[in-house]
């Protein structure tokens, strides 16, 4: 066998070996209300080796890969046809993210790429960068994938090569293999990330949760997630965003948040897990917290429990912007498994499983963050004494 059989055979033994890897629940963690699993679900690695290697020996004799990933991250996710789907945010080394579809049937592993990755229409404007794809299956009966589309900022001053603009890319699809490109959504504020597209229509109208925000990393004066509605998609304009859920001082939200997955239905409200960014002398800290809307008016918060849902834990807390999880997909199953998936530092995946029940009961009973630090001690000495008395 020649060397570069060798080293290809090594290569998909490899692979298969890491694709088709058994996962287990994390029996360090416990927290009453969600497992973890021990193993990332996508990573880089799990990349069909096609996308990034040249099978030919004549062009490339030493098997070097030629179009490297460096991450997998930040995924959609949906049910279809039985299998758990995720839509993930692939970044090549050339810091250029794309979109392409992974599917398992049991949602924990065995995850493997559809066999192309999804080539996106363009708009009259160009995409320089697209990520994050919220998927949505509405009402309409369209399942539309909300994503972030970023360009060099026009104005920016000669000699800036940093500055974007952020916004909202509209794409729709039946399948998730074709895809039809949409107008970008206008909103009000100047730029914008982490737009969820609400699953039903709300007074005859498309309903988002946005992030106004004033510059391409700042929030800045944008407030938090906020509400607007839509006459169509084919069009898709907000006259007005009010803020739903606002970014507060001395809480997990501080500098900013931002929608995650599409809300879930619930007997109870629209729940949703979404992320809060805090600042510390080590940079930004991203974690998941949850909040719950009323049913009729999705634009009220009903249940908003105090802290964090989940935060980066052991390894997650490292990789290419340490600190961070992110959360854009979740599924919900007709059995009530739902499972959370979520990305640490913006390198892979993993999932969190757990129940609608149990979810419902964290978010309903959870106290809400009291804001100073007395009345959170008041608030533990309440509870210690329920405890004591029991
Ligand atoms: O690097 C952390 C995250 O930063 C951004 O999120 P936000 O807009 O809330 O700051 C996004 O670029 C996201 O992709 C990234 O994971």
């Amino acid at each position: 066998m020649s060397t570069f059989e060798q080293l290809k055979e090594r290569a998909v033994s490899r692979y298969e070996e890491l694709v088709t890897r058994p996962n287990q629940i994390d029996t360090d963690w416990y927290n009453g209300c969600f497992d973890r699993y021990v193993n990332p679900v996508v990573t880089a690695a799990h990349i069909p080796l096609e996308w990034r290697y040249d099978f030919n020996p004549e062009t490339n004799p030493f098997f070097m890969e030629r179009l490297g990933v460096n991450a997998a991250f930040n995924a959609g996710a949906i049910e279809m046809n039985g299998k758990i789907c995720m839509i993930v945010r692939v970044e090549g080394n050339d810091r250029k993210s794309f979109f392409a579809v992974a599917e398992s049937e049991n949602g924990i592993d065995n995850f493997r790429f559809r066999p192309y990755p999804i080539l996106l229409d363009q708009t009259d404007d160009p995409d320089v960068n697209v990520y994050d794809m919220r998927l949505t299956k509405h009402e309409d009966g369209w399942i539309y994938g909300l994503f972030c589309t970023e360009r060099k900022d026009p104005a920016a001053a000669p000699g800036d090569t940093s500055s974007a603009v952020a916004a909202c890319g509209i794409v729709r699809t039946k399948d998730l293999d074709n895809w039809e490109r949409l107008p970008d959504l206008k909103t009000p504020s100047p730029q914008q990330r982490n737009v969820v597209l609400h699953p039903e229509f709300i007074n005859g109208k498309y309903a988002f949760y946005t992030r106004p925000q004033d510059g391409f990393i700042e929030a800045g004066s944008g407030g938090g997630i906020a509400w607007g509605l839509a006459d169509s998609m084919e069009n898709a304009e907000l006259v007005g965003e009010e803020i739903v859920d606002a970014k507060t001082y001395h809480t997990v939200k501080e500098v900013k948040n931002g929608c995650g997955a599409t809300p879930v239905k619930t007997p109870y409200g629209w729940l949703h897990v979404a992320h809060g960014v805090r600042n510390t002398a080590a940079g930004l800290r991203y974690v998941l917290y949850a909040f719950m809307c009323d049913l009729n008016d999705p634009s009220k918060v009903i249940y908003s429990p105090g802290g964090y849902f989940l935060a980066p834990y052991k390894e997650e807390r490292i990789g290419d912007v340490s600190n961070v999880v992110f959360c854009n997909g979740l599924a919900a199953r007709e059995d009530g498994t739902v499972f959370i998936y979520y990305a640490s530092s913006d390198t892979r995946m993993h999932v969190a499983a757990t129940t609608l029940e149990k979810l419902c009961d964290w978010v309903m009973n959870t106290p809400s963050d009291p804001l100073f630090s007395h009345k959170c001690v008041a608030q533990r000495i309440e509870l210690i004494k329920k405890n004591n008395a029991l």
